[in-house]
Parts: structure tokens; sequence; C-alpha cells
């Protein structure tokens, strides 16, 4: 250019000005657009995060650290730490590559920028390919965390350098990205603080909810670790997670308190046209299944096609394991899908690129494709486990083998109960005791271990509200998995008829003839044994009973002390204790201790145990959360109000079964 004349420079000097002007006009018009955008986020934050409840104000946290988990996933990426502070804020720091700093040519402006201020941009940057988290709520972007945010600022190192990014007032560039330093390593730390303004209900992180999430992301993805620390309280709290062994160690901790039927993990995992899939499976002693599905490491709630052919599949292998081995026969019917399910954990994950979502709350997958996928795994993976551990194989097929017998023989009894009423034959049964009231909410069932507590019960009760039915205590005193062993026994169906409501599909509350139904058994392993199945019983076959409160566990003292002729009970050995110390008891001062209802004549029931203005009893409440498989969702979900309850209701459960 040095031999240009001076029209030729003011022409380049034009073209260079007009040009200048393009890109400034280009860069206002879209800094225009991008606050336009921002604002809409503002303006409507529930379609982009669904709420501004506390569920709302952890979605900013679960938005940031799906950025960094996809950065673990493109193989980027080994750890992620999330640390709550003092002042309300949150940092999420990962050892990925560090976001680009240079400019991205369509906004004119740093890639750095360009992902916290345009919504949708995060992914755009990548290589293309590979697993987003990107369901239902999730993967809008941290541009909506910053639109949502008092302030933000992101540093990323890169290159071996440091930058760093400031915004404030939902998402305006207070510091442009500044290059503030050496760096060693590379990776990406945001910080941010949620608007008061926009989470009016809340903006205070629950750690618990968080921890779980953290840990759950670093079950479905073997290897990752994921930190979180509180630095908010006196003392900072922390924990990490990783596990190599992925979903295998997933539902090991499922049935961590669960008994698990073996030690070892059934694991089968394949992929194909870029999408992979993996499922783990343990059996337990229950009969709950915990089946839970995940597409790129969110919980599709709502089952799906991943979920559904993994249904088929797993009831294809066993019934198939089963008759090669000749482990059934012929003439029995084949498993059902809810046979083989009975006492299963089991997850099922896949890493989709492409996931499509549907469903009331969209988490049901609907990619047909991943059918033949998860198909093909079990189909030749578990059928492989099985073939290679036939021991293990034979515990499951007997597991199965009870389940399909309970329901064979509950069709059975149900088919009874029904032809029974069909013919009005509703003979009370003659172990019965009845009371003489007719009204079913002043009238109370005693259910009681044994013929002679039955009998001290029969003379103790209160004729005119109180039946009672009496139970053979060692038929009953069998395994809890022998659901069948129930339906044949003859005091069962007694009881069916007593209550006088059938059983579920067909039962009917409003035909109880009691409105109370009290356990009453011996404080001792049978007794315990005997209170588990009929509360198993009870919420299998009659549970509207439990749902409305009708079932009720009888609490017997344990110990009776006498003393100048009078009896003093007590139910606990803090009761005991308080009870020596008030009558001023020498030491060694004898008590009894009772070993059975039957060692109290009708009486000292009536006293202790029946009198409804001085017995204590238990109500039974198993709510929503056992009904909905609560052992996980309540442990592992995001709502921390169920969790709480759960655990409330759990433990008094729990306790009525194991006193
Ligand atoms: C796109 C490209 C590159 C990195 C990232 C995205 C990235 C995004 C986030 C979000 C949180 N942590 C992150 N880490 C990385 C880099 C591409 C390259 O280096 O070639």
């Amino acid at each position: 250019m040095a031999n240009e004349t001076q029209l030729e420079k003011e022409k380049r000097e034009l073209a260079e000005e007009k040009a200048r002007e393009k890109v400034s006009s280009d860069y206002n018009a879209s800094s225009i657009q991008v606050l336009e955008g921002l604002e809409a986020v503002r303006k409507r934050p529930g379609m982009y995060i669904g709420t501004t409840s506390v569920a709302g104000l952890h979605h900013l946290v679960w938005e940031i650290v799906d950025n960094s988990v996809d950065e673990a996933l493109a193989g980027h990426a080994t750890h992620i730490q999330v640390t709550l502070l003092p002042d309300g804020s949150v940092k999420v720091e990962d050892n990925g590559r560090g976001i680009p700093v240079d400019v991205v040519a369509k906004s004119g402006k740093p890639a750095l920028e360009t992902v916290y201020t345009v919504l949708h941009a995060g992914g755009k940057f990548g290589e293309g390919g590979g697993y987003k988290v990107s369901g239902g709520l999730h993967g809008v972007g941290g541009s909506v965390v910053n639109a949502l945010s008092e302030w933000m600022n992101a540093e990323v190192r890169r290159g071996g350098k440091k930058y760093r990014i400031e915004f404030a007032q939902g998402g305006k560039v207070t510091l442009p990205v500044t290059e503030i330093g050496p760096a060693e390593g590379s990776g990406t730390t945001v910080m941010f603080k949620a608007d008061p303004t926009i989470f009016t209900e809340s903006t205070t992180y629950q750690y618990e909810t968080i921890r779980d999430r953290l840990r759950q992301m670093a079950y479905l993805n073997a290897g990752l670790s994921l930190s979180i620390e509180d630095l908010r309280g006196e003392t900072p709290v922390k924990e990490a997670f990783c596990y190599e062994g992925g979903i295998k160690e997933f539902v090991q901790y499922i049935n961590k308190n669960k008994d698990p039927l073996f030690p070892e993990v059934i694991y089968a995992y394949g992929s194909e046209n870029g999408i992979f899939a993996e499922v783990s499976i343990q059996y337990n002693e229950g009969f709950i299944p915990s089946i839970y599905s995940y597409c790129n490491n969110i919980n599709t709630h709502e089952g799906g096609a991943h979920e559904d052919s993994f249904r088929g599949a797993i009831t294809r292998v066993m019934n198939k394991y089963a008759t090669e081995q000749k482990l059934v026969k012929d003439k029995d019917e084949a498993f059902t899908q809810d046979d083989v399910r009975e006492g299963m954990a089991a997850i099922i994950s896949v890493k989709h690129p492409n996931p499509q979502y549907e469903g009331q709350t969209k988490t049901k997958l609907g990619n047909s494709e991943v059918r033949p996928i998860v198909n093909a795994i079990v189909g030749e993976g578990v059928m492989r486990f099985l073939l290679e551990n036939p021991k293990i194989a034979k515990q499951i097929v007997e597991k199965i083998q009870l389940a399909a017998d309970a329901r064979v023989a509950s069709r059975l009894a149900k088919e009874n109960v029904r032809r029974k009423s069909a013919l009005e034959f509703s003979t009370l049964p003659g172990k019965l005791a009845d009371c003489s009231s007719k009204d079913p909410a002043v009238s109370e069932l005693y259910i009681v271990e044994g013929n002679s507590a039955g009998g001290s019960a029969k003379n103790g009760r209160d004729r005119e509200t109180q039946a009672i039915l009496p139970l053979r205590g060692k038929i009953l005193n069998v395994q809890k998995a022998q659901m069948k062993k129930i339906f044949a026994n003859t005091e069962i169906g007694n009881m069916i008829t007593a209550i006088g409501a059938g059983m579920s599909p067909e039962f009917d509350i409003a035909k109880s003839r009691y409105h109370k139904i009290v356990i009453m058994t011996d404080a001792d392993v049978d007794g315990s044994h005997i209170r588990v199945l009929l509360l198993t019983f009870f919420f299998r076959y009659m549970r509207p009973l439990i749902e409305a409160g009708y079932v009720y566990i009888a609490q017997p003292p344990l110990y009776k002390v006498e003393y100048h002729q009078k009896s003093y009970y007590a139910y606990n050995d803090g009761q005991l204790t308080q009870i020596k110390k008030q009558l001023n008891l020498p030491e060694g001062y004898p008590f009894q201790r009772y070993k059975g209802l039957g060692e109290m004549d009708a009486d000292q029931l009536w006293e202790t145990t029946m009198d409804p203005n001085a017995r204590k009893m238990l109500r039974v409440t198993l709510q929503d959360a056992i009904e909905a498989d609560a052992v996980f969702d309540a442990l592992m979900g995001e709502n921390v109000e169920p969790r709480r309850e759960f655990i409330e209701k759990n433990a008094v459960f729990v306790k009525n079964l194991d006193i």
C-alpha cells in the first residue's frame, strides 16, 4: 500500500470505516437482540425453568452443572465441584477445556460472552454430536441462569491464560472478557447469585437436594467425580462422589437396606448408531420393584421406550431361561412382567444424541430406536449372566416362581370371594366373636395371635364394639416372601370374610364392617413376622384401609410390677425404670416380663391393651411415599418435603414393625 494514490487511500479508508460501521451495527443489533432475549426470560421465568419456587432456584444449579457434565461426557472433564457460598451465591468449577474466548463470527463477540448471553447458545461451539444433557426443562443454558441472577461471573483457564467476564442485573456485561493472568491447566469456573426479585419464595439452596443430585450424576457416569462443599454454616460440610462401577454400584445403593438376594449385580451394555444403553439389575427379598430409567442423566419418571423394552425383554429372558433349564414345568403359566419385577432393583440408562421427550412432565422417552438396542443387551447380556451364574439364576427363578404362585393363588382367592358375595354367602367365620354393634364407625376388629390370647381378649373385651378374631400363630409363621401361603391360609380367609369388603381390585372400603382393625401380636420374633405378613397383605390387597387410617397395632405392656396389691405396667424400659423410681423400690425388686399376650388374663388384657380410655395403639400410615415406591424417590428425588415426610413416616412404620 506504500505506493497508493491519495484518492486510493481515501477510498480505502472510507471502505474500512464502512466495514467498521457494519461490524459495529451488527454488534449493536445483536446486543439489542441479546438483551431482549434475556429480558424475555426475566418476564416469563416459568417458561424457561418451570417455576420460580425453590425447585426453580435449584434449576439454576442444574443448568450450570449440566454444562460441565456435558464437557465431562465429551471426555474432557473429570471433576466438577459445586460450592455453596456464605453470601448465597453458588460456584461451579470444572477441569474441562475451558469455554473458548475467541470471537464468534455471527455475534462478533467472544464465545465466553455468547454462552451466557444468547439463549440456547451453550452447545453451539461444540464439535456436534456427543450426548447433551437436554431433557425437559434442562439444557436451556447458562444464559437463562445469567438472566435470572443478580450477578454472575465466569473464569476460564485455557492456553496458559486466565480470562474473566462479569455480568450484573440480569445479564448485562459489566466486565467484557479480559485476560487476568496466567493459568495452569484448563477449566471453567462459574459463579452466580440468584435474583431475589425473581425467586421471591426463597433463595436458600438445600444442601441435600444438590448433594443427592450430584450423587446420582456420579452413579450415572462411571468415573466422573462430583463434589459439593457448603460454606454457609459455621463448620464447612463437604462430600464427594465418584463411582468406578457406575450403575452397578447404583443398584447396590438402592438395595442397601432391602436385603439383596445375592451380592452380584447383573450388568449389560451396548451401543449402536451413536446411542449407548446400559442396564444393571439386582434382586432383593422384598416385593416392590425399584426400577429407574434415565436418558442423558435425566430421570425419565414416566418411563418410555427404554423402560418398556427393558420390561418386555427381561420377562422374555427369564421365561426362556427357566424353560430351557427345565426349572419350570411345561404346564406352568408363563411368568408375567409383574412376576419378574417383584423385588427387582434395576437401572436403565441410555445416552442419546437427540432425545425426544413426551408425556405430562416431559419425562417419557419417545425415541423408539432405543428399543432394539435395549432388547439386544438384555437378550444377550442378561442371558449370558444367567448361563454363567446358574446358582444365582436359580435363586432368581425361584423368586419369580413365588410371585407367579402368589398371583395364581390370589386370583383363586379373589374368585372365591367374588363367588361367595355373588351368592350372598356371607356366613361369618365361626372363630369370630363379633361385636353386637352393626355401626362400622364404632366397631373394632382385634386380630389376635394365638388361641389363648384370643380367649382372654374375648372375655376381656367390650362386647358392644369389640370383635375378636384369633389367628393360629404357628401356621402364619412363614417367611415373608411366601405370599401364596397367606392366601392358602384359612385364617386369612376368615379375616377377609370378617372385614367383609373383599380385596383388590374389587376392595370396597365402604363395606368394611369395622373402622378400626387392630393387629395384636406378641412382642417376639414370631409376633413381628405375623405383623409384617398382615401389614403386607393389607398394603397389597386392602390398601384403602391403611390409607383411611383404619389399621392399628396394639401395644401390650412389656413389664408388670406388683406392689402393695396394685399392678403397674410399663410399655418400655424407660417406663420400667421410672416406675421403680417412683415407687422407691429396692434394687432387685422382682417384676414380670411378659413373653406373650397369653400370659395376661382377660382383665389385664382389657386394662392394659384394649380399654379405649387407657390403651396405646399405633396407627399404621403408609401414605403416598411408600405407595410410590418412595424409598428411592424420596431419598434421591429433588423434592425435599416428601423426603422428610417419608423419613418421618417410615421411621414410625419401621418402628411399628420392629417392636
Ligand atoms: C464448547 C467448546 C469448548 C468448550 C466448551 C464448549 C465448554 C463449555 C463449558 C461449560 C461449562 N464448562 C465448559 N467447558 C467447556 C472447547 C472446544 C475446544 O477447546 O476445542
